[in-house]
């Protein structure tokens, strides 16, 4: 077992308690939130913690559910009823996939990062939310998304208001995390996601993230995806959840679509017996 401090590159980052430069960075995050949704701090993990998460990944990259499901920029199901070029209707396929959270167990590096209360109270303080708790879902509170050569995640918004995300690997070729900050504040502005489907638009902005990167981001409002990628090499990026309420956990649908299985838990909320539950 290891301190999840010490992955934290506090020398760099001393935001695990109160002071001035706590405060600068909180200032820092809270900016570029505000100019695009989006911040990254380079860096943030130590190329040593970086090592430890990569070999936590390395050891469940077998747990994935690869859904063949094809998805749409909302997750939603096809509506034959629209025009065939609404994007709605536009499905792609995808090449990545989500280590459920139940395969980082209590003890383990990621886990004990994600349930450092320093940890999250700084990313609170960064997203400004008064609501914020831990998601609550056994499946999917602390996860990997990884992806294989192929398309990566494609274009989607986010269904949650806020993501934290930790780079741990890379791909060979691609990859990048892209993004049209904040298309969708005020409307669904389906005009500027069909530009961004077709690759016409000019609001799309491209990171590159390194292992170790920590990256808060507003994606409920910005269209955004993993570009496709290639080589032999997986992309590893984990994936923290906050939500407005405590207790929360997914649907029954959800939790069959991203990870091929649900958990009683999910069921009883749902109001449902796991036995008679159909899909
Ligand atoms: O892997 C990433 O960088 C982002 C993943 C993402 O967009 C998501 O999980 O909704
Ligand atoms: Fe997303």
């Amino acid at each position: 077992m290891c301190d999840p401090k010490t992955l934290i590159d506090q020398s760099k980052y001393p935001v695990l308690e109160s002071g001035p430069a706590r405060d600068t960075i909180v200032e820092h995050v809270r900016a570029s939130l505000a100019e695009d949704g989006c911040a990254v701090l380079k860096g943030f993990i130590t190329p040593d913690g970086v090592q430890t998460l990569l070999a936590q990944a390395e050891g469940v990259s077998d747990k994935g559910f690869k859904s063949t499901a094809r998805t749409n920029v909302y997750f939603t199901k096809d509506d034959p009823s629209l025009p065939s070029d609404d994007p709605r209707r536009q499905f792609y396929d995808r090449s990545n996939y989500f280590i459920p959270a139940d395969n980082f167990a209590t003890g383990s590096p990621l886990r004990d990062l994600y349930t450092l209360p320093a940890l999250s109270k700084f990313v609170q303080d960064c997203l400004q939310e008064e609501n914020f708790f831990p998601y609550a879902d056994p499946l999917a509170d602390v996860i990997i998304n990884a992806a294989d050569a192929g398309n990566g995640f494609p274009w989607h918004f986010d269904t949650n208001n806020f993501t934290v995300t930790l780079a741990i690997q890379n791909a060979e070729h691609g990859g990048e995390f892209e993004y049209a900050p904040n298309i969708r504040k005020g409307s669904e502005n389906f005009e500027e996601v069909t530009k961004v489907l077709s690759g016409t638009s000019d609001q799309i902005r491209t990171l590159v993230l390194e292992p170790g990167d920590l990256q808060l981001f507003r994606g409920r409002y910005s269209l955004h995806r993993v570009a496709p990628l290639a080589g032999t090499i997986p992309r590893y990026v984990a994936i923290f959840s906050y939500v407005e309420e405590p207790d929360m956990v997914a649907t029954p649908e959800r939790c069959k679509q991203l990870y091929g299985r649900c958990l009683p838990v999910h069921y009883e909320r749902a109001g449902q017996r796991a036995d008679t539950f159909l899909d």
